[in-house]
Formats: structure tokens, C-alpha cells, sequence
């Protein structure tokens, strides 16, 4: 086995990933991952992008993934470093997002002997991985190399097909690792296969519409024409969400899409159902005779716990084409393994010009238009800026063309109570695949590196504090990004929570305050800072970040317990108003 022999088994898997359709490499540094960085950043057709921190990086590369919907491949050496991969890794598996974790090793006979910088790697991320594969080494013959191509398009194919996620290669690697003299243009067996096609490609991964079952969806339509749809996170389909606003629109049933689905859109979306399902009545008097879920379970709370408490005269229905099982109350009635949009559109087809129920969308409609004067009108009499507040201004303000990330936490559900509906909303993307606040800040430069415009993250200041090495792609990577910072010095959440009144134990431990000064934080990581504290300047902060090239941090500062008193105003005002 020489160093050839290495170089030219990586130098075929590398151009087989390309035919597969993977565009992006993130790397990270060390020594035994020497031949597998060199030879995927040495393929001109990969961009890589380098990672000090294989946390971040891996972030970094789901927020590629989820951006650009294409396989992006980690590249690590071996240790700890690819136990960084993990948070990220189990995140992928979750959200469903596809990902190639390349870690280097050492050989088997180097293993649990205490050779340096070695752990058990064997399916270190456990079932978090679809698929692990040890690749040992072996002499460069066409046979050998043939083999790296076909296992290059499993692990793609893999990664991409039913539920999407991770797949796991971990590569042993002997030395000497450095190639001293050039790589021959040769490739043993001739190379790939004829037009830059793919050594094995595998159509038809997503599931085909059986006729059958549109029937069966169709006549329930029918037969049940006080329906509704409920929209969760569905990155996958970036035309998901204008299919399912036109379908609410000509079959006349409300449309409660989370941001994350891209469905509040429309004069059927109604963006204001976690503030009115806060009152039971109000569910109770709109018990719908089916419900059409499609994507992850949306999070608001009184939107599921209305969901939950449909009794079997409800028939739920919900898409599941990645295998999800999104149902922890187990009340729908039938998963459907299709993809949403080609079955709203076909159903579109079949409806007739006048909805069937003739006054169900307006028992929802006009109660969204009262809570969003009311919203309005409360967050409006303050002239502070306040945490609802600014989800609202990025409701109306970001531009069509925008992609914004969001944090867990306050974050996701503030811009689920108080983003409007709009014609053409800007794509709204989130880790809620395992709700974790890490990584969040690198997941967003990933998502900058891969959207076609510009990339707004809202984000707390704890969830900030715990990937602030993230912010070193400001730096490295030159990208733009829009940070918008809430920083409430502490936990907000969890001031929602009966924890909270626990005392002191509560606030060191549970809010964790931390007074951090957030100036700091940018001029280490070299971002330009903006402070500000009423909703002009905001605005104002917000186009110049937009417009710039390079990565902003916009501060604003809110008081924990105001925040509570705020949304519990809000509820309050919704209620009467309706
Ligand atoms: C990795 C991880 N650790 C802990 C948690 C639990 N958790 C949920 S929200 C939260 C606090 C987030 O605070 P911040 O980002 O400031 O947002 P805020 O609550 O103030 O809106 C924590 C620690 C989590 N979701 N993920
Ligand atoms: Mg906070």
C-alpha cells in the first residue's frame, strides 16, 4: 500500500460525488485526514469551505444541505474531532437533511493500543447515522477503484433517498499520507463511466402517486368540506408552500402554515392561530371535519393541543413521504407516503369553482383579522423595541428574495405567533429537527453560502453564546449575514415555565444569566456592531446589514420578565378582540 495508491482510490471517490451532485466540501484540520481533505479540495469542482472547529463545521454544512438541498460532504481527522461531528450529525438525522461525514482513522492494527489521537469510531453516531461503512485501504487496482465509485453513489443515494440523513464513511488511512511526487492523470480501470454520468445512478427515489389514493383523498374532500391544512417545517420543496396556499384558496378551508412551511401566504393562511387557539372556545367552535397535516408538527403548543383533543369524528390525515412519524398523540388516521404538492395540486384540479362549505374559511379569516389588529395595536402602543415586535418588523420588511434562519427557543415561536401572512413570504429555515439552541450561528453562514440572496438569523443570546466560535466564518469565509441578536441575558423560555418561580436556583441555573458584552463578541470575530433600541433605527440597521458584504450583529437589548408580560398582553387583547 503507498501513498499512490491512496491518492488515486480518493481522487475516484471524490469525482464520483461530484457526478452524484454534491457541490460543497467543509473540512477541518489535522493530520491523519490528509489524503481525503487534499484529494476532495484538489477536485476544482468541489467548493470547500475550512472549519477550525468540526462542530461548527458540521453545522456549517447542514445549513448548506438545507439551503441548496443537495448532499454536502464533512471531511475530519480522527478523535474527538469526529465526535464534534455529533450534534450536528444527530440534528441531520432528525430534520432529515442529507449529509456525507467523511472521518479519517487509523488502521486496524493501530487501534486500541494507544496510538495517538485514536478512539473507537465504529458507529460513533450510533442510529443518528442511515448508514455507517468502514473503508479499509487496498492497492489501487480497477477493480479496488471501481468499488470507491459504486460506494461513493450508496453513500450519496443513501443519504438522499426516503428519509433523508447522514451517512457515515470512516476511512483508515497509513502512512506515509503525503504524495511526494504528482498524481498520474490515469486513473486504473479507465475512470468513470461515459458523459460525467454517475457509476450507478438510482431514479425514482421520490414515492409516485398511486391514482388510488387521490380518489380516497378526494372523496373525503368531499364528503368533508369543513377541512383544514396545518403546515409545519418542510424545507425540502421550496414550492410547497405557494401549492398549498392555492389549494386552501379554490377549496375554501383555512390554511395554518407555520413559517417554516413557506405556506403562510394567501387569503386562506391564517398566521395568527397560536394566539387564537390560546382560548379553547375558539378551537371548540371550529372542530373541523378533516385536517390535511403536512411536514413536521408546527410549534406552538395550543395548535397541537388542539390537534391532540379532536376527537375520531375528525379525520386526520398526514403526509409522510420521509418517514417521519410526526405524531406524538397518535391521532392521525392515515399516513400518506406522497409528496404533498403533487397531491394538492392534483386535488386543486378536481374541486368545484365554489367551496363546498360555503362560510367555513370566514369563521377563521375574520377572527385572524381582529387578532392582527390587536396584535398590532399592542405591540404599537410601545415605543420600545420589544422581541415580538421585531419578528413582526422581519414579517413585513425582509424581501421576498431574503432567507432567514431562526433560533429555538423564543425565536421560532415568536416568529410563529407575529409573522404576518404576505403574497410572497421570505423562506424561513430552522433546526427543530432535535430543537437544540447549539450551532445555530453556523448553520445560518451555511445557509449564507448557499442562498441566492441575502440570509437573516434571529437568534438569543444564550443560543449565540453557545456556538460564538461560529462566528469565525465572518472572519474565514468572508460571508454576509444579518445577525439579529436578542439578547435578554438569559433564557427567556423559560420564564413561560412554572420553573420560574423557583428563586435564585432557578435564575443561575435555569436563565443563566451572563453579561456578556456582545461588542466584544464582533470585534473578536470581526463583525461589524450595531446597537439599537426603537423600531426606526432597527429598520434602519436592518437595510444596511442587508445591503452589506460582510457580516453584521444587531443588538437588541429586552428584559426577560417585560418579554412575558408583552405576550401575556398580547393573548389577552387577542382574546377580547375576538
Ligand atoms: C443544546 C441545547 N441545550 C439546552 C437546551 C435547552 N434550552 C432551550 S431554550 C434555552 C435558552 C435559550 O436562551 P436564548 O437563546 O437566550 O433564547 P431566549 O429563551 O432568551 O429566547 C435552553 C438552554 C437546548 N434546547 N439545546
Ligand atoms: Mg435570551
Amino acid at each position: 500500500m503507498t501513498a499512490l495508491d491512496t491518492y488515486l482510490n480518493l481522487r475516484a471517490f471524490a469525482d464520483e460525488l461530484v457526478r452524484c451532485g454534491v457541490r460543497e466540501v467543509c473540512t477541518s484540520p489535522g493530520s491523519r485526514s490528509t489524503p481525503l481533505v487534499l484529494s476532495l479540495v484538489r477536485d476544482a469542482r468541489l467548493r470547500a469551505t475550512s472549519h477550525l472547529d468540526e462542530r461548527s463545521g458540521a453545522f456549517f454544512g447542514l445549513g448548506l444541505a438545507k439551503a441548496s438541498g443537495r448532499p454536502v460532504a464533512l471531511a475530519c481527522t480522527s478523535g474527538t474531532a469526529a465526535a464534534n461531528y455529533a450534534p450536528a450529525v444527530i440534528e441531520a438525522y432528525e430534520a432529515r437533511v442529507p449529509l456525507l461525514v467523511l472521518t479519517a482513522d487509523r488502521p486496524p492494527e493501530l487501534r486500541e493500543l494507544g496510538a495517538g489521537q485514536t478512539i473507537d469510531q465504529i458507529k460513533l453516531y450510533g442510529s443518528a447515522a442511515k448508514w455507517f461503512f468502514q473503508v479499509d485501504d487496498h492497492p489501487a487496482t480497477p477493480e479496488r477503484v471501481r468499488w470507491l465509485r459504486q460506494l461513493a453513489c450508496r453513500a450519496c443515494w443513501t443519504a438522499l433517498e426516503g428519509r433523508p440523513g447522514p451517512v457515515h464513511l470512516n476511512f483508515s488511512l497509513r502512512e506515509p499520507l503525503v504524495l511526494g511526487e504528482p498524481l498520474p492523470a490515469d486513473e486504473p480501470g479507465g475512470g468513470g463511466r461515459a458523459g460525467g454520468r454517475p457509476w450507478v445512478t438510482r431514479p425514482g427515489r421520490t414515492p409516485a402517486l398511486d391514482p388510488a389514493v387521490l380518489d380516497d383523498l378526494a372523496g373525503e374532500l368531499e364528503r368533508r368540506p369543513r377541512a383544514v391544512v396545518v403546515a409545519g417545517r418542510a424545507e425540502r420543496d421550496p414550492r410547497l408552500g405557494a401549492a398549498l396556499a392555492s389549494f386552501a384558496e379554490r377549496a375554501g378551508v383555512p390554511l395554518l402554515g407555520e413559517p417554516t412551511s413557506g405556506a403562510r401566504r394567501g387569503p386562506a393562511a391564517i398566521a395568527h392561530y397560536d394566539a387564537l387557539l390560546r382560548d379553547p372556545a375558539f378551537g371548540a367552535a371550529r372542530r373541523p371535519e378533516l385536517v390535511l397535516r403536512i411536514g413536521d408538527l408546527p410549534t406552538s403548543k395550543p395548535l397541537r393541543q388542539w390537534l391532540h383533543g379532536l376527537d375520531e369524528e375528525t379525520l386526520q390525515v398526514a403526509f409522510d413521504p420521509e418517514n417521519a412519524w410526526q405524531d406524538p398523540a397518535g391521532a392521525a388516521a392515515t399516513l400518506l407516503p406522497a409528496d404533498p404538492r403533487r397531491v394538492v395540486e392534483a386535488l386543486a384540479e378536481r374541486l368545484p369553482r365554489k367551496p363546498r362549505a360555503p362560510g367555513w374559511l370566514e369563521e377563521w379569516t375574520g377572527p385572524d383579522r381582529a387578532a392582527a389588529g390587536a396584535i398590532a395595536d399592542v405591540l404599537g402602543a410601545r415605543p420600545e423595541l420589544s422581541e415580538p415586535r421585531i419578528a413582526a418588523e422581519l414579517g413585513v420588511r425582509l424581501p421576498p428574495e431574503a432567507t432567514l434562519v431562526v433560533a429555538s427557543s423564543m425565536p421560532i415561536r415568536d416568529v410563529e405567533t407575529f409573522f404576518p401572512a404576505r403574497p410572497a413570504p421570505p423562506r424561513v429555515l430552522a433546526n427543530r429537527g432535535a430543537n437544540g439552541i447549539d450551532g445555530t450561528i453556523s448553520t445560518a453562514f451555511g445557509v449564507a453560502a448557499a442562498a441566492p440572496g441575502p440570509v437573516v438569523l434571529l437568534i438569543g443570546d444564550v443560543a449565540l453564546l453557545h456556538d460564538v466560535g461560529g462566528l469565525l466564518a465572518a472572519r474565514r469565509l468572508g460571508l454576509p449575514l444579518a445577525i439579529v441578536l436578542l439578547d435578554n441575558d438569559g433564557g427567556g423560555i423559560f420564564h413561560f415555565l412554572p420553573v420560574a418561580g423557583e428563586g435564585a436556583a432557578f435564575e443561575e441555573h435555569v436563565a443563566t444569566p451572563h453579561g456578556t458584552d456582545f461588542a466584544h463578541a464582533a470585534a473578536l470575530y470581526g463583525l461589524a456592531h450595531e446597537r439599537v433600541a426603537a423600531p426606526e433605527p432597527f429598520r434602519a440597521a436592518l437595510d444596511r446589514a442587508l445591503a452589506a458584504d460582510r457580516a453584521t450583529l444587531i443588538h437588541v437589548r429586552t428584559d426577560r420578565e417585560e418579554n412575558v408580560a408583552l405576550h401575556r398582553a398580547v393573548w389577552e387583547a387577542v382574546r377580547a378582540a375576538v
